[in-house]
């Protein structure tokens, strides 16, 4: 099986952490067409990646589909919770990071993506209600996580991956838009984080999108000194 993916997509990081903490032998790979492009949107489900390419030709998209059909095709190491309940607070979980999460991150996404590809004017910046919607989210985010038991009594699941890959984003972005430590008013989510960043698998998917948004971010000044 192949992995289609790019090095900076929290999406694509999702999928990598549960190949990694699987011990999978899914071959992870660039996209072989430009993002954005006729031929990317056209050969990829949904015109996104990650996409994973079964061994038949196949292809999956949407990077919690991908997980589910991971996960039941290979159930050891489970990473998601069989007791009902726990199982639809890692549901919660997923949704709250694609539904709730990423939607306050969108617009600074938007921002950030749209000076890497030169398509906003340099000055233009997040709003403070970008982030004051970003820290609403977060709120939420950390008394949810109180609710989930302590994660330390527990093993790590689809949703803590989710939302590992996404945090990191929220960190990034806030800090490039003057928002540094985001995170100092939520003591639930810094315990969450250091609990998760301890398994290597979360660990070396977070550097490797770390060096590749470095990368970008070193472009981004490097352009504005031209
Ligand atoms: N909901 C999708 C989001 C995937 C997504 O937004 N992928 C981005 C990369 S992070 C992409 O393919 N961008 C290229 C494009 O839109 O042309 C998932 O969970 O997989």
């Amino acid at each position: 099986m192949k992995l289609y993916t790019l090095e900076n997509s929290p999406f694509g990081a999702r999928v990598r952490m549960q190949i990694h903490y699987k011990s999978l032998s899914v071959e992870v790979l660039p996209p072989r067409y430009a993002p954005r492009s006729d031929e990317f949107k056209a050969n990829y489900p949904l015109g996104k990646v990650p996409t994973l390419e079964l061994d038949d030709g196949r292809m999956i998209g949407e990077s919690t589909a991908i997980m589910h059909y991971l996960e039941a095709l290979f159930p050891a190491r489970p990473m998601q919770p069989k007791e009902p309940f726990e199982a639809a607070q890692n549901e919660m979980l997923i949704r709250y990071v694609d539904n709730h999460l990423a939607t306050a991150l969108s617009p600074l996404f938007k921002v950030f993506f749209g000076r890497v590809h030169g398509t906003v004017d340099d000055n233009e910046q997040a709003s403070k209600q970008d982030l004051s919607a970003l820290n609403d989210e977060l709120a939420k985010l950390n008394t949810f996580l109180t609710t989930l038991g302590t994660h330390n009594d527990r093993s790590l699941y689809t949703g803590d991956l989710c939302l590992a890959s996404n945090l990191y984003y929220v960190e990034q972005l806030s800090l490039y838009f003057g928002e540094p430590q985001i995170l100092n008013n939520y003591a639930e989510i810094r315990a969450w984080k250091q609990w998760v960043e301890q398994y290597p698998a979360v660990a070396e998917s977070l550097i490797q999108m770390h060096n590749s948004h470095t990368a970008l971010l070193a472009k981004l000044n490097a352009s504005k000194t031209d």
